[in-house]
């Protein structure tokens, strides 16, 4: 699949740092991507309902990443997915009487608008779950050979048993897991699988289901293998961070580390596991199902400046779990009018600690609102009694346009 247009990074003078980040495997902070290249998998959406702030938090925390990342030297693969065969949208498209390939190009075409309106960097591979059935049918024979598969009425179950280093992802009570499993998911109940926490890697077709003809016989492909087979046909084992929300944790991408590292024989599947967390609103996850959704898209068209809704997004910790309040937006339209006009003047305070500054807020886990803060700073100083470094203006504009995102 195409993704979305190129976004400019400017250059900013010297190098930024190293990268630590929390990697929910170890729950301690981890330097990342030693080598020359650094390899980023996110997982995308399912395209059944437009982008919200949730996902554009999501979204936005690895697009710092990558800032960061590239700032520190590196060259980045980014890959995403998006989920564009499973339940949720399948539902959604009956509900609705759409068809169900309409309805995920366009949700899909939305959310590559709202990216390329936010400004964040686009992956180098933007791929479709039914795109990666090629690759997802050779993986889920190769767990059936090792007897690490096996068929239930015609379905293919992964076995969680073969995996010695399940659980190592999210280091859950077994209480924990099947709480998440049942909630997000999965069927621990269906009678006949041999680990209640067993996940679907192969669903055969179901009456008005869409399904194809493959050495699997005719079906579809689970959730968590999908990403598996995008992942490791595009970055192999051992790529620096596997990304996503929280919500994601377990069981998508403990299974995901499963079924790979059983396929492969190797271990791990990522160097960092970094999860986002949950915006809300009204006290409850932002989502979908739930229906109490701020939309990127509805803010766009009522002329919200798609860099407000970023310094929005920016002034929460990515690992907090937040609310979406109209208070966020209004602070955020505030600090891009009050940049805009510090960054417009001729000359201005020295900004030479400024970036420095920033891009060790940045390289300590993510630390944008202390990021923010500097720059507030500058521009607080700038205000009050201006400065006469003619250079300053240009490199708080870069600055705040390489590693933040956001254009002044
Ligand atoms: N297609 C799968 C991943 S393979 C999926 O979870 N799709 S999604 O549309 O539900 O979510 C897309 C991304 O946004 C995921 O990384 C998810 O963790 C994140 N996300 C979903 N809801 C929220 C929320 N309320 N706050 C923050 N991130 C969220
Ligand atoms: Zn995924």
């Amino acid at each position: 699949m195409y993704a979305w247009p190129a976004t400019e990074v400017p250059a900013l003078p010297g190098q930024g740092n190293p990268l630590r980040i929390y990697d929910t495997a170890t729950g301690g902070l981890r330097t990342t991507a030693p080598g020359p290249t650094a390899g980023l998998y996110v997982c995308g959406i399912t395209p059944y309902d437009a982008t919200h702030l949730g996902h554009a938090a999501t979204y936005n925390t690895f697009d710092l990443v990558q800032r960061i990342w590239r700032d520190n030297g590196h060259d980045v693969v980014y890959v995403q997915n998006v989920t564009d065969v499973d339940d949720p949208l399948l539902e959604r498209a009956i509900a609705t009487g759409e068809d169900w390939t309409v309805l995920a190009e366009r949700e899909t075409a939305l959310f590559r608008e709202d990216m390329t309106a936010l400004r964040m960097l686009a992956p180098a591979h933007y791929i479709g779950a039914v795109e990666a059935i090629p690759s997802i049918v050779p993986l889920v024979k190769d767990l059936l050979a090792q007897g690490a598969a096996y068929e239930l009425d015609g379905d293919i179950y992964f076995s969680i048993g073969s995996d010695p280093h399940f659980g190592e992802v999210s280091r859950l009570s077994p209480e924990q897991m099947l709480h998440f499993f049942g909630e997000r998911g999965g069927d621990p109940d269906r009678p006949g699988k041999k680990h209640r926490l067993d996940p679907l890697l192969w669903l055969a077709a179901r009456p008005g289901e869409p399904a194809w003809e493959t050495e699997l016989g005719h079906g579809r492909p689970g959730w968590h293998i999908e990403c598996v087979a995008i992942a490791l046909g595009h970055l192999g084992m051992g790529f620096d961070i596997q990304g996503g929300g929280s919500d994601l944790v377990f069981p998508h991408h403990e299974m995901g580390a499963s079924h790979a590292q059983v396929a492969t024989g190797s271990h791990p599947f990522a160097q960092a596991y970094v999860h986002a967390g949950m915006v809300g609103l009204d006290g409850e996850k932002m989502s979908k199902s739930r229906g109490n959704l701020v939309f990127v898209s509805k803010l766009r068209r009522d002329g919200v400046d798609p860099g407000a809704i970023r310094l929005a997004l920016l002034a929460h910790h990515y690992r907090s779990d937040w609310e979406w309040t109209g208070a966020d937006l209004l602070r955020a339209q505030d600090r891009l009018a009050r940049w805009r006009a510090a960054v417009s003047r001729p000359d201005g305070p020295d900004a030479t600690a400024l970036l420095a500054e920033v891009r060790a807020a940045l390289a300590d886990d993510l630390d944008a609102p202390r990021a923010l803060a500097v720059i507030d700073l500058w521009a607080a100083e700038q205000e009050a009694n201006g400065g006469s470094d003619t250079g300053a203006p240009g490199v708080v504009s870069r600055t705040v346009d390489a590693l933040l995102g956001v254009a002044l």
